[in-house]
Formats: structure tokens, C-alpha cells, sequence
């Protein structure tokens, strides 16, 4: 999958900080062993491909001499008033069909040779490959040293705690090198993190109303254009209404974001009301029989009792044309702010009913783990993560895979 190794590059400032701390953790205190590589196993393992060579080169010639003579009906009195060759000219004619069964046989037999002695080969091989792995026994010193780089890494104090124990419970007096460690915590990572993995959810209902908050800056506008451009991918009416009317400038970016992803988008003129915009553009959306309406808002925590105000409206006034209405209300969060995420939710849960996260600017950042602790505080769904700038750099959320590409595990 493409989008993998994009993610694993792009998280690469989260997984090397916590790379270099394992190694850190893992070479203060740990002892050198000399460990047979993976590849040992898998050439002991070879000759499991025998039986399939095997059968395949016994058919093989008598198929290729067969045809031949058919189409060559002039050489078949050749060799038969040529009696001194008899013994040699059989050698002479196969020897065209010859040289094409040979390497296989040659293959099957060296699969065989390995089949003989499969131990002897792997061991001689392993011996050869033996590398030296620096592993450490998991004792209180290195669970708490382990602690504090997740702590450090952004994952939070409490989940922190939690991971550790859990490591100590299961792994307690193992000796772990930096790749098994690696292993073992992107395991627990992932664990964390299932739950909430779950795309924005779409309901029957028409226009289904997605309501998007967060501070300034957090990348709603943004998210908004990417959002717009994968429902549009998918077959689905997008329409946008730009709620941010308390600058020009936002109202510009979202309608350039629209015109990339093909969408209509709604205005007010600067400074006035959002709400207002969001009755207009419900019954827009309606008449155009929209399946999603996305209403883009303003940010301004500083004036919080404004804001709260201005969203609990926006609810009030899009609940007149739909009281089942915003279906969604998401949460948009930088990640570059690290803990700083954790207050926001905290904030903005009091603002708005928020029913799920997207997370942005993962790319280039090294606080990508305060995702984990995200979904470890407030089990809030997690719909999908910004990497980067261009409309196609929004991923829906997969757990393991973001698991692996914070801790930096390569294959
Ligand atoms: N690197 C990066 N930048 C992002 C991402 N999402 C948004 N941005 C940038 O963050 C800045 C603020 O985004 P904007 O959508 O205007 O935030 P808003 O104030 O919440 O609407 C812009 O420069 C965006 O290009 C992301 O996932 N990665
Ligand atoms: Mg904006």
C-alpha cells in the first residue's frame, strides 16, 4: 500500500525520537549476544519448494520433443538411414529439447541437496550471518526509562503508565532487544488505539450535516477541502458553507479549497452572522439534494464565550430545519501542539457535542504520540489524519499502521 510508507516517512521525526531513545535505553545496561539471522530459518526452510519443482520437469521434454517432429516431417528420414548413429543421434535430436530441461533439473536438484540436510546448510549459514544484538533484560530501571520516553514522546503521563505496566505484566525478566521492544510496543499501541479507529460515520439521512471546530490554525479549512474531494471521489453531493465569516481571508481559502475538489461553496459577507449561512446553506443543500453539508466555523478561542455562543446558534438554527441535526460535529486538532490536544478536546467538548477527531499536521512533527494519548483519555472516535498539505493528504485512520509508523518499524 502506498499510503504505508508515506505515513512511516512522513511520522519519521515521531519514530526516530522514539528510536533513538529505545536504542539509548537498550544499550545502557543491555549485553551483546550473537543471534542467527531470519535468513538462517528461511534457507532451511527451501526445500519445502521441491515437490512443486519436481513433478513440472518429468513432462517437460517428452511435451517439447512431441511437437517438434510434427512440423519437421523432412528430417525424419535423415535419421533413419543413418544406422551407425543409432546410439548417438537420439542424444543428438534431444539435445534441443535438452538444454531446456536441464537447469531444472539442476534446480531440483539443488532443492534436493537442501532437502538432505537441511540443518547442516541452515546452521552453516546462520553461523555465517550471526549477528550481534544488543538485548536487555525488561527489570523496574528499563520499564521506568521506558516510561518517561513515552512521556517525552507525547503519549501522556496516564497512558504511559498504562503501556508500562502492561509491558512489565507481560514481558517481566525477558531479555529484549530495540526491534523486539519495538514489537512488543507498537503491539500495545495498537491495542490502544483499535477502538477508536473508525471512519466518519454516513448516515441515510440527506443532507447529512458535519459540523467542523477547532482552534485557528488547527487545519479545519483544510480538512474541510480534503474531506469534500474523497466524498466527491466516492460518488457523494458535497456541498460547503463557510462559517468562518469573521475573516475574508477564510472565506477565500475555503472557496479555493471547494473549487479543487469540484464543490459548491456557500458565503456571507465578512461579519456576518454564521448562523444565518447555516440555514441558507441547509436549504440549499436540500434543494440540491446534498448528501453531506460540511459547515466550516471559526476558531477563536480567545473570545470563548463568543464562540460558544456562536456554535450553540449555528446548532439552534440548523435543528429548526433538522432537530436530528449536526450529525457530526468534529473536532479538528493539530498535532504539533502535543499536550496542548488534550485541553482542546477538554474545551471544545464543553462548546459543542463533538462525536469525533481528525488529527493534522502529523507530518514533520515529533508529537505524533499524543494521538495515543488522545485515544487513550477520551476514546473519541478518531476519523482520520492530516499529513501533509495537498488535498490527497488525508488518511482514515488504520491502527496498526500508525502504530508501526510512530515507532519506526521499517519492513
Ligand atoms: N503539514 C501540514 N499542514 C497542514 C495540515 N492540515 C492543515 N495544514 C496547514 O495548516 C495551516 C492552517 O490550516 P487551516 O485549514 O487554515 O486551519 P483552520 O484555521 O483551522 O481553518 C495551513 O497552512 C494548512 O496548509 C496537515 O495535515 N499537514
Ligand atoms: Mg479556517
Amino acid at each position: 500500500m502506498a499510503f504505508f510508507s508515506k505515513l512511516k516517512d512522513r511520522l519519521f521525526k515521531s519514530s526516530s525520537k522514539l528510536e533513538e531513545g529505545l536504542e539509548a535505553i537498550v544499550e545502557d545496561g543491555g549485553e551483546e549476544e550473537l543471534v542467527e539471522t531470519a535468513e538462517a530459518e528461511v534457507t532451511a526452510e527451501a526445500p519445502a519448494v521441491e515437490p512443486d519443482l519436481a513433478p513440472v520437469d518429468v513432462p517437460d521434454p517428452a511435451e517439447d520433443t512431441a511437437p517438434e517432429p510434427e512440423p519437421e516431417p523432412e528430417p525424419e528420414p535423415e535419421p533413419e538411414p543413418e544406422p551407425v548413429a543409432v546410439v548417438e543421434e537420439p542424444a543428438e535430436l534431444s539435445l534441443e529439447p535438452e538444454p531446456e530441461a536441464q537447469p531444472v533439473e539442476v534446480l531440483v536438484e539443488s532443492a534436493s541437496e537442501e532437502a538432505a540436510k537441511p540443518g547442516l546448510l541452515g546452521r552453516m549459514f546462520g553461523r555465517r550471518e550471526a549477528q550481534k544484538v544488543v538485548r536487555r533484560t525488561v527489570d523496574d530501571d528499563m520499564l521506568e526509562s521506558l516510561e518517561d520516553l513515552m512521556i517525552t514522546s507525547d503519549m501522556g503521563v496516564d497512558t504511559a503508565m498504562r503501556v508500562t505496566a502492561n509491558i512489565s505484566e507481560r514481558h517481566f525478566g525477558k531479555k529484549l532487544s530495540v526491534d523486539e521492544i519495538k514489537a512488543v510496543l507498537a503491539d500495545e499501541v495498537t491495542r490502544i488505539m483499535e477502538p477508536v479507529a473508525v471512519p466518519l460515520p454516513i448516515y441515510p439521512k440527506r443532507p447529512q450535516v458535519v459540523l467542523i471546530v477547532g482552534v485557528n490554525g488547527a487545519g479545519k479549512t483544510t480538512t474541510i477541502g480534503k474531506l469534500a474531494s474523497q466524498f466527491t471521489a466516492a460518488g457523494k453531493k458535497v456541498v460547503i458553507a463557510a462559517g468562518d465569516t469573521f475573516r475574508a481571508a477564510a472565506v477565500e481559502q475555503l472557496q479555493v479549497w471547494g473549487d479543487r475538489a469540484g464543490v459548491p461553496v456557500l458565503t456571507a459577507p465578512e461579519g456576518s452572522d454564521p448562523a444565518s449561512l447555516a440555514f441558507d446553506a441547509m436549504t440549499q443543500a436540500e434543494a440540491d439534494g446534498a448528501d453531506l453539508l460540511m459547515i466550516d466555523t471559526a476558531g477563536r478561542l480567545q473570545n470563548r464565550s463568543d464562540l460558544m455562543e456562536e456554535l450553540a446558534k449555528i446548532v439552534r438554527v440548523i435543528k429548526k430545519k433538522d432537530e436530528t441535526a449536526p450529525h457530526n460535529t468534529l473536532l479538528v486538532l493539530d498535532a504539533t501542539t502535543g499536550q496542548n490536544a488534550l485541553s482542546q478536546v477538554g474545551t471544545f467538548q464543553e462548546l459543542a457535542d463533538v462525536s469525533g477527531l481528525v488529527m493534522t499536521k502529523l507530518d514533520g512533527t515529533a508529537k505524533g504520540g499524543v494521538l495515543v494519548a488522545l485515544a487513550d483519555k477520551f476514546a473519541l472516535p478518531i476519523h482520520a489524519i492530516g499529513v501533509g498539505e495537498q488535498i490527497d493528504d488525508l488518511a482514515p485512520f488504520d491502527p496498526e499502521e500508525f502504530a508501526r509508523a510512530l515507532i519506526g518499524i521499517t519492513d
